[in-house]
This record gives C-alpha cells, sequence and structure tokens, in this order.
C-alpha cells in the first residue's frame, strides 16, 4: 500500500500542496504539516504562530504611530512613523522637547505633550526667553 504523505514536502515547504514557505530562524525546516517552526523561532522579519506573518500585522507602533515593515533592515525589521509629541522605536516614549534646552538666558524648561513652556528670568520674556525686556537690566522694576 502506497500513501502520499505530505511529509514528503522539500524541505522549507509545508501544507497541503507544499506550497507555503517555511520562515523558521536559521532557515531550520518546519513542520510540513502544521508550518510550525522548531520551538516556534522565526527568522527575522516574521512573527505569527507559524511565521507567516510581518511585524506590522502585530501593531507594534503605539500611541498612533504608522506602521512600516522593513524586512531588509532590521533588526526589529518595522519602522514606525510616530504621531506628534512621541518617539521610539514603538512611539512608546514621549519627547522629552527640553532635551534640546531651548530655554535662553538662565530661563527654566518645563516639559509638556508636544511642546515645553519656559519660566524666564525676571529680565527676559519670549517663548524661549530670548527677548531682554527693556529697562530690566536696572535695579527697583516695581514701581506702579
Ligand atoms: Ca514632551
Amino acid at each position: 500500500m502506497i500513501i502520499h504523505l505530505v511529509s514528503e514536502c522539500e524541505a522549507g515547504k509545508f501544507g497541503e500542496d507544499c506550497t507555503e514557505t517555511c520562515h523558521c530562524l536559521d532557515d531550520v525546516a518546519c513542520d510540513r504539516v502544521t508550518g510550525h517552526c522548531p520551538n516556534d523561532t522565526c527568522a527575522g522579519g516574521w512573527v505569527g504562530e507559524i511565521c507567516q506573518d510581518r511585524p506590522c500585522s502585530e501593531a507594534p507602533c503605539q500611541n498612533d504611530g504608522t506602521c512600516l515593515d522593513t524586512p531588509e533592515e532590521g533588526p526589529d525589521y518595522y519602522t514606525c512613523t510616530c504621531t506628534e509629541g512621541w518617539e521610539g522605536t514603538d512611539c512608546d516614549e514621549e519627547i522629552d522637547e527640553c532635551a534640546s534646552d531651548p530655554c535662553q538666558n538662565g530661563g527654566t524648561c518645563t516639559d509638556a505633550f508636544a511642546e515645553y513652556a519656559c519660566a524666564c528670568t525676571d529680565k527676559y520674556e519670549g517663548d524661549n526667553c530670548e527677548v531682554e525686556i527693556p529697562g530690566a537690566g536696572e535695579d527697583g522694576g516695581s514701581a506702579g
């Protein structure tokens, strides 16, 4: 008796017609029937139960970031384009707008979402404390 088994797929293929391609780590052959990779370890750029999905299918980009599969680039094999105020591989880090030290002339920076605020010294004003207040260099500003 001759039984044609799906296990006769060539290495690296699986499925009823041997048309599905395995994407296992180090090109190890997957299960010829189910497509499962040994230890469920996928090759770079492939994810999912049987390593047939691209990383973006798992929506890795947080905070409404846009995901683009970039299989040639690694090591994460996807690139997130973040919305305003967010950064990081998965757009899960809130940008510290004070990191660039935008407040001039001794002003104190306070980080906020997608913006920052400068608290200026008595002698300066402006968004970045870049404007010197006329006459502020003189003593006694409390006249009035
Ligand atoms: Ca911020």
